[in-house]
């Protein structure tokens, strides 16, 4: 009888405070608000990755963190939204890595050319431990970086010529991502490399002012640059990652409850959103074709050639972000499976 009474009396504890527990926790998630900006327009594989982690987050929450996604860079280009987080003027956002490097110049590490072969060794590499280093050396300049999306391997399209060999990038105005490194590699190869936000490509692309630029399929697809463009010429130049961060100031005043929430939303978004825009990579290029765009293959011998000719970008990167980080990126790339 003894032994029943204190079974009940254990049961009846622990069941106050499992519920004084789920009580805490509940008081732990307030009703907020969140603005999500990002450059891409919605129906975007980054619209689509956007729309989920907003769907992920409330239903997490019962519906009381309430994240409002804002598509083409409506709140703002990359480095707009960027300054935004850091004054605390907006909760959130997705963007280019390569936009950050003013900001923590490690970022730049993920600029450099050639450096990933395939998606296994980014995904190796970012969801590791020096992909989460570079992500910290954000939080002593006011942004939380959370996970890494995918933007993709980068391709060339334009309106002068098909680029088959790395002369042909001769007089090519090319705009690129305003980052140094990828300045750098297209002044290399012979380009007139003109640096703009994304939110003024199409535009650039429209009105002649640039005559090319280099995005992954899912971007020349969902961003319609076959309507102003002629070539595009497949050489994989740089795996880009995109990059979810949140406003430290306004992170810090989340409960533990509410910032476990949203890091988990966001790590299932980053797995969706991969897979989602791999599987969308493998149809693009048949699409982009089917928009009246010509398409060329870069020979690897040519390939090879461009990463010679790329060799001092390479050595911007690593006067940027120092040697240390630099090979230990190396070292993890040698460790990614293939
Ligand atoms: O929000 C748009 C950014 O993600 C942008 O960086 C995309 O790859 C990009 C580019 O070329 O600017």
């Amino acid at each position: 009888m003894k032994r029943l009474f204190i079974t009940a009396l254990a049961v009846t504890t622990l069941g106050s405070s499992i519920a004084a527990f789920s009580v805490q926790a509940a008081d732990d998630v307030r009703s907020r608000m969140i603005r999500f900006g990002y450059g891409l327009n919605e129906d975007s594989n980054q619209g689509r990755a956007a729309k989920l982690l907003a769907e992920e987050i409330a239903k997490a929450s019962d519906g009381k963190l309430k994240m409002r996604t804002f598509a083409s860079a409506s709140l703002g280009s990359d480095d707009q939204m960027q300054n935004a987080l850091m004054g605390g003027a907006q909760e959130m956002m997705v963007g280019s890595t390569a936009t950050l490097v003013g900001i923590a110049e490690e970022m730049a590490v993920w600029d450099t050319p050639f450096l990933f072969e395939s998606e296994k060794q980014a995904d190796h590499v970012l969801d590791g431990p020096i992909g989460q280093k570079v992500m910290d050396a954000l939080q002593e300049k006011g942004l939380v970086g959370l996970v890494y999306w995918e933007n993709g391997f980068r391709n060339l399209t334009n309106n002068v010529r098909p680029v088959e060999k790395m002369e042909d990038f001769n007089g090519i105005k090319l705009r690129v991502m305003p980052n140094p490194v990828f300045i750098d590699t297209f002044k290399q190869m012979g380009a007139n490399a003109v640096p703009l936000p994304f939110s003024e490509l199409f535009t650039a692309l429209e009105t002649k002012a640039v005559d090319g630029q280099e995005n992954p399929y899912n971007t020349i697809l969902s961003s319609k640059f076959y309507e102003v463009q002629k070539y595009l010429s497949v050489t994989n130049h740089v795996y880009s990652p995109w990059i979810v961060t949140a406003s430290k100031r306004w992170w810090d005043g989340l409960s533990a409850t509410e910032q476990g929430i949203i890091m988990d939303a966001a790590k299932k978004s980053r797995d969706s959103e991969r897979e989602d825009t791999r599987a969308e990579a493998r149809e693009a290029l048949a699409q982009i074709e089917k928009h009246g765009m010509a398409i060329n293959k870069v020979s690897p011998e040519e390939v090879q050639r461009m990463r010679e000719q790329a060799k001092p970008a390479i050595q911007t990167v690593i006067d940027t972000v120092g040697e240390p980080l630099f090979n230990e990126v190396q070292a993890e790339i040698a460790k990614a499976p293939k």
